[in-house]
C-alpha cells in the first residue's frame, strides 16, 4: 500500500519496516516512537579521529550533538553502573546509544566493553551507535557480532574536493592526511562501512550537516547514494558551528532551508525531522532530557587532577527563587552570582540587569544585550535553564561557559564547576 505522498509530512509516512521490536521502539528512527520510547547515550568515547571544521573538542561531537554543552565522561564499569540505575528508573528506556563526546569508534575499546557490560544485563536492549564511519571497515564485522543494529554515520559529501572544505585533518593507520586525500580515505571507508552494515542487516542512519555553499549542492546525491547502499533514513540537521571552530563564524542554515533540501531528498529516502542534536550523555525522551538527575557526583579524573589546585569560581544564576536553575538565560532580570568551588557555595550578590531577549519583534535591540554581557563579564559561567546559540556564542568571545542545567541552583553550581575544570583539562 502507498503513504501519503506529502514530502512535508513524515507523519503519515508508512510504518517504518526496520527490525520488528527493535526500529518501531527506536525514538530516533521511527517518529511515532519518539513520544513514547526513551534512549540513554553512554559517554564513554572521548577521542576522535577526524578534524572536522565546525568541532571543537571542548565540546560534545557535534555530528550528533549540539556544541556548547559539554558532556561528563564515563570508564565502561561507571557505564554499566549508570545503566543499571537509569534502566531501573526509566521504564520507557529502550535504547542504549553510544554517541561521544568524541567518535564511538575512535574509542573502539571501550565502546565494546560497555556495550558488552550493557548486553549481560539487559539482552532485550536495542544498541545504537554514532560514529564517522572512518574505522567501519575495521570494526563493522565486530558490531555487527555485538548485536548493534542501529548505526549512524555522518556522512557529509561524496566528492573529495567537497571534503576537502569540510576536514582539516583525518588520522588512518598511522597516517594523518589532509585535504583532498583525507576526504577521499574518509569517504572510501564510510561506504564500505555502510555497505557492510546494510548487507548484515544494519539499520543505517546517515546524518548530514548541511553547510551551505560548501555540500548543500550536493546533499541530494549523498541521500541517493545513501539509498543506493540501503540505508535506511537520513538526518539533514543544521550547522551549528561550535565556537571556536575553523566555522565559527559560518551562516547558520535556516529551517526553511533544511525542510526545503529534506523534501528534495525525501523522494530518494525516509527523512528524519525530529532530531534535538542531544547531547553525549543525554537521557529519556527525545523531547524531555532527565540526565541532571542521573548525573555522577563523583569527579571525572580529568576534573579531579584540576581540582587537586582548588580553584574558586564566579558563576552567574539564573533561578525565580534561587532554589532551583529555571529561567532562560534570555528571560532573567536578575543573575544570583556565587563563588563556588563546587563544594562550597556562597551568594556575593545579586545583579539587576535588563531582559536580554525582548521577543523576536525586539531582537535586533543590541542596548539590552550589551548590559548584560557588561553585567557578566567577571564571571567563568553562566549556569542557567536554557540558552540560546548566539548568547552562548557571545558569552564564550568574553571567555564565559554556557551550562545548561535544570535542577536545583546547588547540584548545578557543583555540576558548572565540573564542566569549568573538565574544560580547562582538555
Ligand atoms: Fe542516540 Fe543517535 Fe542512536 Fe538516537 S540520538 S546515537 S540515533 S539513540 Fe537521535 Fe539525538 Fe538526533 Fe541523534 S535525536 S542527535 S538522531
Ligand atoms: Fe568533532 Fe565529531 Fe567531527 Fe570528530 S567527528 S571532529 S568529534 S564533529
Amino acid at each position: 500500500m502507498m503513504g501519503c505522498a506529502c514530502p512535508n509530512s513524515d507523519i503519515n509516512a508508512p510504518r517504518p519496516a526496520g527490525i520488528p521490536g527493535q526500529t518501531d521502539r527506536h525514538p530516533c528512527y521511527s517518529q511515532e516512537a519518539h513520544l513514547h520510547y526513551a534512549r540513554m547515550h553512554l559517554p564513554v568515547a572521548p577521542r576522535c579521529n577526524i578534524g572536522c571544521n565546525y568541532c571543537n573538542r571542548k565540546y560534545d561531537c557535534v555530528n550528533e550533538s549540539r556544541p556548547g554543552v559539554t558532556s561528563e565522561i564515563l570508564a565502561p564499569e561507571a557505564a554499566r553502573d549508570k545503566f543499571r540505575q537509569v534502566k531501573d528508573r526509566l521504564e520507557s528506556l529502550t535504547v542504549v546509544g553510544i554517541a561521544g563526546p568524541g567518535d564511538a569508534l575512535a574509542n573502539w575499546e571501550e565502546t565494546r566493553r560497555t556495550l558488552e557490560f550493557v548486553r549481560q544485563q539487559d539482552p532485550e536492549v536495542v544498541f545504537c551507535l554514532s560514529t564517522n564511519g572512518l574505522m567501519l571497515p575495521e570494526y563493522a564485522p565486530e558490531i555487527v557480532k555485538l548485536g548493534v543494529n542501529h548505526v549512524t554515520v555522518t556522512m557529509n559529501c561524496l566528492d573529495p574536493d567537497v571534503g576537502a572544505k569540510i576536514y582539516k585533518f583525518v588520522h588512518y593507520q598511522g597516517i594523518t592526511y589532509e585535504g583532498r586525500a583525507a576526504a577521499e580515505v574518509l569517504v572510501r571507508n564510510q561506504l564500505a562501512g555502510i555497505e557492510y552494515l546494510t548487507a548484515h542487516g544494519v539499520m543505517v542512519k546517515i546524518n548530514i550537516v548541511m553547510l551551505k555553499g560548501i555540500n548543500d549542492a550536493e546533499i541530494p546525491a549523498v541521500a541517493k547514494k545513501a539509498k543506493e547502499l540501503g540505508a535506511f533514513i537520513t538526518n539533514i540537521m543544521p550547522l551549528i558551528p561550535a565556537p571556536g571552530s575553523a566555522f565559527e563564524h559560518f551562516p547558520q542554515t535556516s529551517t526553511r532551508e533544511l525542510n526545503e533540501m529534506r523534501n528534495l531528498c525525501q523522494l530518494d529516502i525516509r527523512q528524519m525531522r525530529h532530531c534535538k542534536q542531544c547531547r553525549a550523555d543525554a537521557i529519556g525522551l527525545l523531547d524531555n532530557d532527565i540526565s541532571h538527575e542521573f548525573r555522577s557526583r563523583e569527579p571525572q579524573p580529568e576534573v579531579a587532577a584540576v581540582k587537586a589546585q582548588p580553584r574558586r569560581y564566579k558563576i552567574a544564576v539564573t533561578s525565580k527563587y534561587n532554589t532551583l536553575v529555571d529561567l532562560h538565560f534570555g528571560h532573567a532580570e536578575e543573575f544570583a552570582i556565587y563563588e563556588t568551588d563546587g563544594h562550597h557555595h556562597r551568594l556575593l550578590e545579586k545583579r539587576s540587569v535588563p531582559q536580554y531577549c525582548l521577543g523576536a519583534a525586539e531582537c535586533d535591540r543590541e542596548k539590552p544585550k550589551e548590559a548584560v554581557l557588561d553585567a557578566l563579564q567577571d564571571c567563568d559561567a553562566v549556569l542557567t535553564m536554557r540558552i540560546g546559540y548566539q548568547a552562548q556564542k557571545r558569552l564564550l568571545r568574553k571567555n564565559i561557559m554556557s551550562v545548561e542545567y535544570c535542577y536545583t541552583v546547588k547540584s548545578g553550581l557543583a555540576y558548572a564547576v565540573e564542566q569549568l575544570a573538565l574544560r580547562a583539562a582538555i
